[in-house]
């Protein structure tokens, strides 16, 4: 594999996606902002372009709400999603932002993160600036996310949508859904078989094979759950008191483990004190991890907020407490011995969901498919715990998948053959993180 030339390539996806101070994750599927997608992108961007990568970060506190949420999309570019403006309506939250439009539920907490490593790629001279614009933001987002939505002061954030944990239909959030209780249109709707006629009208299959996306069923019920919080005028408190869905999700929470961590390590930097009531809520959170482990099954899942069972579909969310880095070493062992299984190892490893497993299908977006930040996060983690060999080993596999087929959205782990959207940006971006340990 030629890491060089496709390193120049992947800059050349960044900067093919990029549209001033933002980037989009993909031009023709994906034309506006998404927050975990910025975040990649930035972590990317630091290694050659520190100062467009600050802008990247700066670029998605536009969207930030005033209560502090982070909003999973911020609506910039043309029409060509069918989700915009007029879809999310977040004017109908006092605390949006008027100047423009965002969605009204947020994704994985991955800012921070980015945040640190755009801090360590600017020079001493550009850092101050850097962290005196986003610090007070990013301490309100994580603020928000205990305050609004922790509501049993666990430590453990409680995700509402599918779209808010970013492996959108993963078999633990489509097994939730499938079981909640129905409301209003969608219950006659499921019942006359009308979600097929969605069909007709979804802009993303007409970019990529439906058998690659979201069913039009599942479809059907993130865009209803949507709809219940625009009247609820996206207020956790008021989703929360009588939930259709919500989940303690194992991946927002083990994100937020490490995205906290770089939260401190950026206000060390600049030399100031965390609020008190965040270095509580961050302790809870780190051991709070554990509670998601089953010791039947010897792995992690996310629990059903509503039931207080872990939901025990099996994901590739099972490897994240790797990357909170608030495990044992001895769990560790566990995770790792899972990984290099035949369930998670095949020719292209990591696959979303085991091989093995009913849910898997090997095209099908996040039940089954190989993902460029998954496996950055369970390098991570390995690397993190000391497993070195196997870090690389995947580092290497994941570099060399991407050299041979493109920056695809994700790939099969049999043939690795590119699937979803074509130059993905934080495929191209991971691609240079990786790239550059790899060297
Ligand atoms: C809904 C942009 C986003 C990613 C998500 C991915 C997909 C959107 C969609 O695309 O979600 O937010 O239309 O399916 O699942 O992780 O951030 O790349």
């Amino acid at each position: 594999m030629d890491i060089a030339a496709n390193s120049h390539k992947a800059k050349l996806v960044l900067r093919q996606n990029n549209r001033g101070n933002w980037t989009c994750p993909a031009p023709k599927l994906y034309p506006h902002q998404w927050l975990w997608d910025s975040a990649f992108i930035a972590i990317g961007l630091a290694h050659h372009k520190p100062t467009e990568a600050a802008a990247e970060i700066m670029s998605l506190l536009e969207g930030q709400w005033s209560n502090g949420m982070m909003p999973h999309m911020i609506i910039r570019g043309e029409s060509g999603y069918w989700a915009g403006t007029d879809f999310w309506q977040s004017h109908r939250s006092k605390y949006a932002p008027k100047e423009i439009a965002t969605s009204g539920i947020t994704q994985p907490p991955m800012l921070a993160i980015a945040a640190l490593a755009v801090t360590k790629a600017l020079s001493q001279a550009d850092r101050p600036t850097f962290l005196a614009g986003v610090l007070p933001s990013i301490i309100r987002y994580h603020q928000w996310l205990y305050r609004e939505r922790c509501p049993k002061n666990t430590g453990l954030v409680v995700l509402v949508h599918p779209w808010e944990n970013g492996l959108d239909n993963t078999p633990p959030w489509m097994q939730m859904l499938a079981s909640a209780r129905q409301t209003g249109w969608t219950k006659v709707a499921e019942q006359l078989n009308l979600h097929k006629i969605l069909g007709l009208f979804r802009q993303d299959v007409q970019t990529v094979p439906s058998d690659e996306r979201l069913s039009d069923l599942d479809a059907m019920r993130c865009i209803n759950l949507a709809m219940i919080y625009s009247k609820k005028r996206y207020d956790s408190r008021r989703i929360l008191k009588k939930p259709v869905v919500a989940l303690e999700s194992l991946v927002s929470n083990c994100i937020l483990v490490a995205a906290n961590a770089a939260l401190l390590e950026m206000i060390e930097i600049a030399n100031t004190k965390p609020p008190v009531n965040l270095v509580e809520n961050i302790k809870k959170t780190e051991l709070a991890i554990e509670s998601f482990w089953d010791e039947k099954t010897t792995q992690y899942y996310p629990r059903n907020y509503l039931s207080g069972s872990l939901i025990k579909a099996p994901s590739i969310a099972t490897f994240l407490p790797l990357y909170s880095g608030s495990i044992s070493p001895s769990r560790a062992d566990q995770l790792v011995e899972l990984l290099t299984s035949p369930s998670y190892w095949p020719n292209f490893p990591v696959p979303s969901v085991p091989i093995d497993d009913p849910n898997f299908d090997d095209k099908l977006y996040w039940q089954g498919p190989v993902w460029a930040n998954t496996n950055w996060f369970i390098i991570k983690g390995l690397e993190r715990y000391g497993y070195t060999d196997i870090a690389r080993e995947l580092t290497h596999k994941s570099l060399g998948m991407i050299c041979a087929n493109g920056f695809s959205e994700y790939f099969s782990p049999f043939t690795g053959e590119g699937l979803g959207a074509d130059d993905f940006s934080w495929t191209a971006a991971l691609f240079l993180d990786l790239a550059n340990s790899a060297i």
